[in-house]
């Protein structure tokens, strides 16, 4: 008994990950590169250095005190030490205000979302309160609402952690997580003029942030999303007590266990209107779609960290004579994964480029229209990966992985909430259709593609992108099909023609960087590249043997589509 197992080690998290290096020295102009590589590089080391830290607080989760000893309601909660050194170090390295400082111009996106996929698998999903907090600055500055944008947005894209706030983002009930116009909470208008809320919020992440936008029905308008506003709260006042806001409970969830999520019913709560006081949906819309992207962004984070600690380990395991990366199908069964984890990276750092020259004013017509059918595109095809991904991750640690204190099984029961907050997979891809509705067909996504292929030249990239345009044309004549038998039929087969579409882009935006690369004389993106093709793309056409078509399926990228005949 003599043999001890070495345990997974991670280095800088910056310098080890030359995938993400190549990316975005394609992305940025060479200068900027220059500028924020350092910036990278060092959240790349506190990426590795908070590693054994989240694995040392592995135990700890928040805790809700509601009544203090003498019979006062305070409701508080105490949240884990790493969550209270994540907000400190998010603040200090700007993973939001880099977006609104914009030192970069349109490429400060990028900046942003590469600090926050390197700090996101370090910090126990800390990418949570972030993520609202950063779509809570856009819609308020989309809002226009000068006394708002005034008293928050400073706050929210501040890098003194003293001013730092986050925000919540207050929208699911019993009634609907996903069907929203459902919601039951109601605004009175206040004889001071103001407004107060009433009602229960069911699933309120981060609840401890200094601030939230939360949707309300004011008292007579009718039902339904359109019946709905907008409302601003700040949760506590100057003695750090909740403003008319009781916490109820905290959730008991299969991940993210640090997440101080609540149910907190409103009673009284005062709120000011953000836009108007009607529409609240399509007010909040642009923050739906910054946290998508930040969902996206989290989940080629997390497949990065399983990857990173298999391909660490594979190196130092020994089975059978060899160590598990010199084992041929051990070392296959990676290489499909970092396929998975490549094709995830560009089509979201694709989404995080357009919104960067969206928000800089440097975009035209069929860039917006693309930006807003990538974004649920990413955010579902992603978040499918993640889990699939994680999940074999596990299985690449054998017993090891299934043992909690490894922390590997954390990474599959975090990876598994992307799927599903921030809009489902149905959800989303129902998103997609309303958007490929508004831009009038699949236009954007046929051009995208065709701008990918008319890069690419070289012959062993050609059949490949060749499967993505494929891919892409079959889903449209899916489409057309399907309208014929009506919206139930398109619907029905929406997420299967959903996750061709976010596939397809993948295969087609890394083709296109693996074309960079290889005349750079490197072969990263063209080997993972061929091997996503090969995994599958086209989940709507899976042709059998003797002219059967295979059950349609729309399980999940390893399981997937037809593989491409390359
Ligand atoms: C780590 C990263 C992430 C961390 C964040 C974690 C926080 C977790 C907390 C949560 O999970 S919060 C809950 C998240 N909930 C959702 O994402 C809701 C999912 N449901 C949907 O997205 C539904 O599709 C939706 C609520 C939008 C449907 O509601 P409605 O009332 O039927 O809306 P409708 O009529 O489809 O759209 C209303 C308007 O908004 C329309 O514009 P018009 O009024 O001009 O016609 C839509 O075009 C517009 N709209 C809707 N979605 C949009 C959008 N516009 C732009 N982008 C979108 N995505």
């Amino acid at each position: 008994m003599s043999f001890i197992q070495a345990p997974p080690v991670l280095g800088n998290q910056f310098d080890a990950d030359g995938a993400f290096r190549s990316l975005i020295a394609r992305l940025l102009p060479a200068p900027v590169l220059r500028e924020v590589e350092p910036s990278l590089r060092e959240m790349g080391r506190l990426s590795a250095e908070l590693y054994p830290v989240q694995l040392a607080d592995r135990l700890s989760e928040p805790v809700l005190t509601q009544w203090d000893p003498w019979g006062n309601r305070v409701d508080r909660i105490q949240l884990t030490p790493l969550w209270q050194a994540a907000e400190r170090i998010a603040a200090q390295h700007g993973v939001v205000a880099t977006a609104y400082e914009r030192a970069h111009g349109r490429f400060s996106r990028i900046h942003q979302f590469a600090l926050a996929y390197l700090f996101t698998p370090s910090t126990d999903i800390y990418a949570c309160p972030l993520a609202m907090t950063d779509g809570a600055a856009r819609v308020l500055l989309d809002s226009g609402n000068r006394d708002l944008i005034g008293r928050a947005v400073p706050h929210l894209v501040s890098r003194d952690p003293a001013a730092f706030w986050t925000s919540g983002q207050w929208m699911t009930e019993t009634a609907g997580g996903s069907d929203v116009g459902g919601s039951e909470t109601e605004a009175r208008p206040d004889p001071d003029g103001g407004w107060r809320l009433h009602g229960r919020k069911w699933f309120t992440s981060a609840a401890t942030s200094q601030m939230a936008l939360t949707l309300a029905r004011p008292a007579g308008n009718p039902p339904g999303g359109r019946g709905l506003a907008l409302f601003y709260v700040e949760t506590r006042d100057d003695a750090g007590m909740l403003r008319g806001i009781r916490i109820d409970r905290l959730k008991d969830k299969l991940g993210t266990r640090k997440l101080p999520t609540a149910e907190l019913t409103l009673d009284g709560t005062p709120a000011v209107p953000v836009l108007g006081l009607g529409d609240g949906v399509r007010t909040i819309a642009p923050m739906l779609n910054v946290t998508r992207t930040w969902n996206a962004v989290s989940a080629v984070a997390l497949m990065r960290r399983g990857l990173a600690l298999a391909d660490d380990y594979a190196r130092r395991r020994s089975a059978f004579g060899a160590t598990l990366a010199e084992q041929p199908l051990h070392a296959d069964t990676l290489a499909g994964l970092r396929a998975e984890w490549m094709g995830a990276l560009h089509l979201t750092f694709r989404v995080a480029e357009l919104l960067g020259a969206q928000e800089a004013g440097e975009i035209d017509d069929a860039g917006r229209a693309l930006l807003r059918v990538l974004t649920p595109l990413a955010k579902l095809t992603t978040a499918r990966q993640a889990v699939a991904v994680a999940s074999e991750v596990v299985e690449a640690f054998g017993g090891a992985g299934y043992v909690e204190d490894t922390g590997i099984p954390t990474l599959l029961r975090d990876a598994q909430v992307l799927s599903i907050w921030e809009g489902t997979t149905n959800v989303l891809s129902l998103d997609t259709l309303r958007a490929l509705e508004s831009a009038g067909g699949l236009g954007p996504v046929r051009a995208e593609v065709e701008r990918c292929a008319a890069g690419v030249e070289d012959p062993a990239l050609v059949p490949v992108i060749r499967a993505a345009a494929g891919a892409i044309e079959r889903a449209e004549a899916w489409l057309e099909r399907a309208m014929q038998g009506g919206r139930a039929e398109v619907e029905a087969g929406a997420r299967r023609f959903a996750l061709t579409l976010g596939r397809a882009l993948e295969v087609a935006l890394l083709a296109r960087h693996a074309q960079w690369e290889a005349e750079r004389g490197e072969q990263d993106a063209a080997h993972s590249v061929r091997r996503l093709a090969m995994n599958g793309v086209d989940l709507l056409q899976r042709p059998l043997a003797d002219g059967m078509e295979a059950p349609e399926r729309s399980f999940g990228p390893l399981a997937g589509g037809a593989p491409a005949t390359l």
